[in-house]
């Protein structure tokens, strides 16, 4: 508001549930570059790779770049006993990539993922914004165990689902992180209002060669440019002529200036082992009584690539401090 002094308080609380993960490192360093967002806690749960991995990489980043924000251990498996099925072949073993990590001294907070996304949710009082860029059991055990939660939570954002997929044992019609967990997705699109980055805006935010080099090109900061590197060459492994950020699209749609835009659905998720649909995220035009899918559809993308750019910034001043410090 004009003429109004903006204090620390009026920021947007937030927490990331998440399982890094290359574009989700990527997707942290943005959230923390955001001057809107007062980032609380970090809840790392299997994904992409195992959660030994997912919660050593968010332990490292808190490190690194000095996160003001809290990191908790999510869980290790899928509801229901399901087999995990990872994408460590896309994000490396250890799911940065070919990058190093080294030993990490920070801790994790000494309660779960569920319960300190509850418990920031509480201490919001009602303004939390909730980012789940990875599969969403995490969030769908802290429903089960704190039923008011969608109540407390003022607006979810996922990056998940789509009206196509990017899963080839699901013949391409399930998305990854809906495919990880499809019991956990069904449950969290039962009881939220969700604003989804599915796959549709998610291929709206595709990098080039000459996108990806620009970032590379900013980069001091040798683990940010190893993976803007590794989102580079992974189409040359892959034979695609594009990356996407995507996680960082799920990030965006908690902003408060409309970067991505929606249209109003709802969905069903199918959650059965047995069916050929396993992990499809069924989008229909919205119907009252339903909860809503914001369905994004479009991206400011030159925004995006000014956020990343800043994101950048922030991370060679934090490593460039931290150097100064050793
Ligand atoms: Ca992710």
């Amino acid at each position: 508001m004009e003429g109004v002094m903006v204090s620390a308080d009026s920021r947007i609380p937030i927490v990331i549930d998440t399982d890094p993960g290359v574009d989700d490192c990527i997707a942290i360093l943005l959230a923390n570059s955001i001057e809107e967002f007062d980032l609380r806690a970090i809840t790392a749960v299997s994904g992409n790779v195992d959660v030994r991995w997912t919660l050593r990489n968010a332990l490292f980043l808190k490190e690194r770049y000095g996160l003001d924000c809290v990191v908790a251990k999510g869980a290790e498996k899928p509801l229901g006993g399901r087999a995990s099925h990872d994408a460590g072949a896309v994000h490396g073993k250890e799911g940065v990539g070919a990058y190093r990590v080294p030993e990490v001294s920070c801790k994790p907070d000494s309660d779960r993922a569920w319960d300190v996304i509850y418990r920031e949710a509480v201490r919001a009082g009602g303004r939390l914004r909730l980012i789940a860029i990875g599969p969403l059991t995490d969030i769908a055990i802290a429903l089960e165990k704190h039923p008011d939660l969608p109540q407390l939570v003022d607006r979810l954002c996922i990056m998940g689902g789509g009206r196509f997929g990017n899963v080839p044992e699901s013949g391409n019609i399930a998305e990854f992180n809906i495919y990880a967990d499809p019991q956990a997705a069904a449950r969290v699109f039962e009881a939220f209002d969700v604003h989804m980055a599915g796959l549709d805006v998610c291929f709206k935010a595709e990098f080039g060669e000459a996108e990806l080099d620009d970032l590379i090109s900013l980069c001091d900061d040798d683990f940010l440019e190893s993976l803007f590197r590794h989102m580079r060459d992974a189409w040359i492994e892959n034979g695609l002529a594009v990356n996407i950020p995507y996680d960082s699209v799920g990030i965006l749609q908690a902003c408060s200036d409309p970067i991505v835009s929606y249209r109003k659905s709802c969905a069903d998720v199918i959650a059965d082992e047995a069916s050929p649909e396993d992990g499809r995220t069924v989008l229909m035009p919205y119907r009252e009584g339903r909860n809503v899918v914001f369905e994004g559809t479009e991206i400011d993308k030159p925004r995006l690539m000014a956020m990343l750019k800043k994101a950048i910034s922030k991370a060679n001043k934090a490593v460039e401090a931290g150097r100064g410090v050793l």
